[in-house]
């Protein structure tokens, strides 16, 4: 009998011959070698024909071979080739039946030839294989030896190579299995990616060099003093000369005054650390964390999260992110407010970590476990509550790896045992050993919800009106009392909150104004950061991004994967646009002649920040100015006069307050702009419309009527504007629905679009009854109703024109039958123009999108845009695009010459597209969207928020829009220059 399983790639256990873990050194004075570059690989796309392990041997002849770039995924090279990226969120890609993997397992071989550098001394020390990310399981060979294998994609692991190197020709050979037993505890939401992902380095170890050191640090608020002991094996001495300390390793020195290290002031002192066999740089950050009050402290203070969830992607090379694209994510968290991530869900490159010691961001360092999967079979076998000593040994790897190699990163603050691995004993073990190594950091995991094992209660997506008990202590008690006092007293996080998927999140506030409410509970980690869409390019050479699904996957989950607060390509969604401003460091109001600004940071004051008015009344400014503001404290407020021109004439005046930089910082440029708050000074009723309706005659002719410059069939369609032919001009509900709209909705309970497609409101019919001239106005009664039901809406137009030219409508919408348990996607009235119009104009929200509960970082304001400005590009097409709390707005020509004007009533929502909203809604991808012969506008009374459905609360009541009897309206007119 021949056994084939199980295989060697699948014993649970997480290496064999490999280094112990150590912290992250990779910039002393030892010599190392960078292995990176085009190596020989060849790709098996099962284990049966892979075949046997002869290619280690120098003397194998790979001439016939490939090249692969290493560092790279395979599935990302070679076009298909070498497999294909596949998507799942929770599922495993094969049977739940560990520690067991299919022999449909994809299999890359690579070879590398290389030479030691001239002086690479053999005898002194040792030589060092190391592998920063390997995914999933690696057997390292060097000149045919075996040295070992190992598991853990996200983790570094070394192998000693000393006694098998040469100076030339040495042949290092790896076998990558993308399936293994530590698969199993693997199972993030994102794409599986295999391959050598991270960089490959020969790493020269000398005599007496570090085997590994790890710096202590201490603050005391109270006195401004710290402490610092620098344990090393095997010892030397520690020098930082800008605090004149030259001290033995393993001693500890106080230091009298130090500035503590915080996310908002990271400061760093340089050192060297030398043994006698090397020299290693230190950046050390003082700081100090603990639990107390029910808070997480650093220095003694509360700590805000105003975080987001990291996950490592770039667009062309998927988990292998290049430096200037990992400096480029924390200069965009930095001046988007952000500040802390969750690494989500493994270590990051261990590079990443010091750009957040050095450009200063909270940290939790998350262990690389998930087995999400066992739910799918009620958690049975699941490896985090399994006795089996292979799979403990594999968790205590894991999270070691993770601590030894990060434990010298002031920014980390949190150690975070891993995400959605269910509840287990093991769990415990992990943390246990993480105390006993490092108790100067609290401990995290979101899975164990009764926080037996941890130090903070941490939930994902709970809705606000759990939140808000949690703030007040008042939670639903867990059935354990022991546990439950613990708990009710722990510090509270939401490590995932506010899916950022599509069009959204909305409800941003809401939890704001909460984490702003209650000490206990401190905030919470956007999921997530960036889209992960794959780059394509579609037929007509135009490009877009794949998602689950577009790479025939078995099982997939969709555009589940494209939820973050950057598209694909950086650029900055809506989303985190509206992040930025609800979480802005200083709240500026305006009171009895006086500006009143809060400095809502926890530890810096503000005096890195120059305040700016200006007033505008009707989109120009008329006056600014700076206010002269004192040194405001961490959490302190300060109002300060300011006289504000009188406002004359007609058209709202606004007064804008901003807080900017000063001058230029490492994260962003001088009068870069933090928070801005706006105050009306003039009456908002006193706006531009003064139409009054009626004044003139309404004309019936033999093919319709004529109202103003409005021509209408006999049916009392609308047809023509002026010279501009008008398409079906009527009442409108549907919108394209957002994936916040699809759900899964993980919160049941609330209103939630699932039901518009199961009621029909995307397919409208509608029935005129009547076309009248009526006290003046044409008067047009319609009904607009989905097929099956009784559901329906009665619209009556009221057309009338007040000096000849401009065209009034008043609609009065009543809703028959049951709409009670049913928000209209949209309430308005949608028709087409001429497709030569592609430039808006418009008073109001902007410049960006602003939807019921997403328009904190919408202002008043003037703005242009071309109607393809005017679109936002989310990865799946869905609603976007209103402009929110529109006076007016001119639709023209590109020259903003000719077209037409439209006034609000006293406001509406604005959308303009070149496709209808049935279009958008089939669309799967951005090319699908097709420009057609018309500029299709959505003149909106309004439009249901956004939620966050997709995975977290629905709409929250307050911004559902029901149907109900509605009175709405706006004035045409031919707009010329
Ligand atoms: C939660 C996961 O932790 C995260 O990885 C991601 O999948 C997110 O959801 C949704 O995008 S788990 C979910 C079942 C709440």
């Amino acid at each position: 009998m021949t056994v084939f399983h199980p295989a060697e790639y699948e014993d649970p256990r997480p290496w064999r011959g490999a280094e112990s873990p150590r912290s992250w050194n990779v910039d002393s004075d030892a010599a190392k070698l960078s292995l990176n570059g085009d190596w020989r690989f060849h790709f098996s796309p099962s284990v049966i024909v892979a075949g046997d392990e002869s290619f280690v041997e120098p003397k194998f002849d790979d001439q016939k071979w490939d090249t692969i770039p290493v560092p790279s995924h395979w599935v990302l090279q070679g076009d298909g080739k070498y497999g294909l990226p596949a998507y799942q969120n929770i599922n495993y890609p094969f049977v739940v039946d560990p520690p067991h993997v299919p022999d449909e397992n994809p299999t890359g071989d690579y070879r590398v030839t290389f030479d030691l550098p001239a002086g690479w001394d053999l005898g002194d020390g040792k030589s060092l294989v190391r592998f920063d990310g390997v995914e999933s399981w690696a057997k390292v060979f060097v000149n045919g030896t075996e040295l070992g294998y190992s598991t853990g994609s996200r983790l570094p692991v070394e192998f000693d190579a000393t006694s098998v190197l040469k100076s030339k020709d040495n042949v290092l050979a790896v076998r990558v299995h993308q399936w293994s037993a530590a698969t199993y505890l693997e199972d993030q939401d994102q794409w599986f990616m295999p391959g050598i992902f991270r960089e490959v380095t020969l790493l020269h170890r000398p005599k007496d060099s570090v085997v590994d050191y790890f710096v202590h640090v201490s603050y005391d608020e109270k006195d401004g003093s710290a402490t610092l002991k620098v344990d090393c094996d095997p010892s030397g001495r520690v020098t930082i000369p800008e605090l004149s300390i030259d001290t033995a390793t393993g001693a500890e020195v106080k230091i009298p005054k130090v500035s503590p290290w915080t996310a908002e002031t990271p400061r760093l002192y340089d050192g060297t650390l030398t043994t006698a066999g090397e020299k290693v740089p230190l950046r050390v950050g003082f700081r100090s964390v603990r639990i107390e009050d029910s808070q997480i402290k650093v220095n003694g203070q509360r700590v805000l999260f105003k975080g987001v969830n990291r996950h490592e992607f770039q667009p062309e090379s998927g988990r292998l992110v290049d430096r200037a694209t990992m400096l480029k994510d924390v200069l965009l968290m930095k001046s988007h407010n952000v500040n802390a991530v969750r690494t989500s869900h493994y270590p990051p490159h261990p590079y990443f970590l010091s750009l957040c010691d050095e450009y200063g961001l909270w940290v939790i360092d998350e262990c690389d476990l998930e087995t999400h999967g066992f739910d799918f079979v009620g958690w049975e076998g699941n490896p985090v509550d399994s006795d089996d000593e292979g799979w403990i040994s594999a968790l205590l790897n894991r999270v070691g790896r993770m601590v030894e190699r990060d434990k010298n990163h002031p920014s980390i603050i949190i150690w975070s045992m891993g995400n959605e691995a269910g509840v287990g004993k093991n769990i415990g073990k992990m943390a246990d050993w993480v105390r006993s190594r490092d108790s100067s950091r609290p401990i995290h995991y979101e899975g164990d919800r009764s926080c037996k094992y941890t130090d903070m209660y941490s939930r994902m997506y709970a809705v606000q009106a759990e939140v808000d008990l949690i703030g007040q202590h008042k939670e639903v008690p867990l059935d354990d009392p022991e546990l439950d006092a613990k708990r009710r007293q722990l510090p509270f996080i939401l490590c995932e909150y506010a899916h950022a998927m599509g069009n959204g999140p909305g409800g941003l506030s809401e939890y704001q104004e909460l984490f702003e409410k209650y000490p206990r509970c401190q905030g919470g980690f956007i999921w997530e950061w960036i889209d992960h869409g794959l780059p394509a390019i579609a037929a007509d050479g135009t490009k877009y991004y794949k998602y689950g699904g577009d790479f025939g996957e078995q099982t997939h989950d969709s555009n589940f994967v494209c939820d973050g607060l950057l598209f694909p390509d950086r650029t900055p969604t809506p989303g985190l646009i509206e992040f930025k401003k609800v979480i802005e460091p200083v709240k500026i109001s305006f009171e009895g002649g006086k500006v009143w600004i809060r400095n809502g940071r926890d530890f810096a004051d503000l005096s890195d920040l120059a305040f700016a008015w200006r007033v505008e009344q009707n989109g120009k400014v008329i006056d600014q100015g700076q206010i002269e503001v004192p040194t405001i404290a961490a959490g302190e407020t300060v109002a300060v006069e300011l006289g504000v021109p009188t406002i004359n004439g007609h058209g709202e005046a606004w007064l804008q307050v901003s807080a900017n930089l000063k001058a230029k910082t490492v994260w962003a440029d001088e009068g870069h702009e933090l928070a801005w708050a706006q105050f009306l000074l003039s009456d908002k009723s006193d706006a531009i419309n003064g139409v009054t309706a009626g004044a003139v005659q309404v004309v019936e002719g033999s093919k319709g009527y004529t109202v103003g410059a409005g021509t209408f069939d006999s049916k009392g369609q609308l047809v023509k504007f002026g010279d501009l032919d008008v398409s079906l001009a009527r009442v409108d509900i549907w919108r394209a629905m957002t994936d916040n709209d699809v759900g899964p909705h993980c919160t049941p309970g609330t209103w939630n679009g699932k039901n518009w497609l199961a009621a029909g409101l995307d397919r409208v019919l509608y029935r005129v009854n009547s076309a009248a001239i009526e006290g003046g106005a044409l008067v047009v009664k319609t009904v607009a109703a989905p097929a099956i039901y009784g559901r329906s809406l009665e619209a009556v137009y009221r057309w009338t024109s007040p000096d000849g030219e401009a065209l009034r409508l008043d609609l009065h919408v009543t809703p028959r039958g049951d709409w009670s348990a049913l928000a209209l996607p949209r309430l308005g009235v949608r028709f087409g123009l001429p497709k030569g119009l592609s430039r808006v104009e418009w008073f109001g929200l902007g410049p960006g999108e602003a939807y019921a509960d997403t328009h904190t970082a919408a202002r008043v304001g003037q703005y242009a845009l071309s109607i393809d400005e005017m679109q936002t590009p989310y990865v799946y097409p869905q609603e976007n695009g209103s402009r929110a709390e529109v006076r007016w707005a001119e639709v023209t020509d590109e020259s903003g010459q000719a077209g037409l004007r439209v006034e609000g009533h006293p406001d509406f929502a604005l959308t303009a597209r070149r496709w209808t909203s049935e279009e958008l809604h089939a669309a799967k991808h951005t090319p699908d969207l097709v420009a057609g012969d018309n500029v299709w506008l959505n003149v909106d009374y309004g439009l249901n928020g956004i939620g966050t459905g997709s995975c977290g609360p629905g709409v929250l009541p307050k911004y559902l829009l029901a149907a109900k009897e509605t009175d709405f309206g706006f004035t045409l007119r031919p707009f010329k220059k």
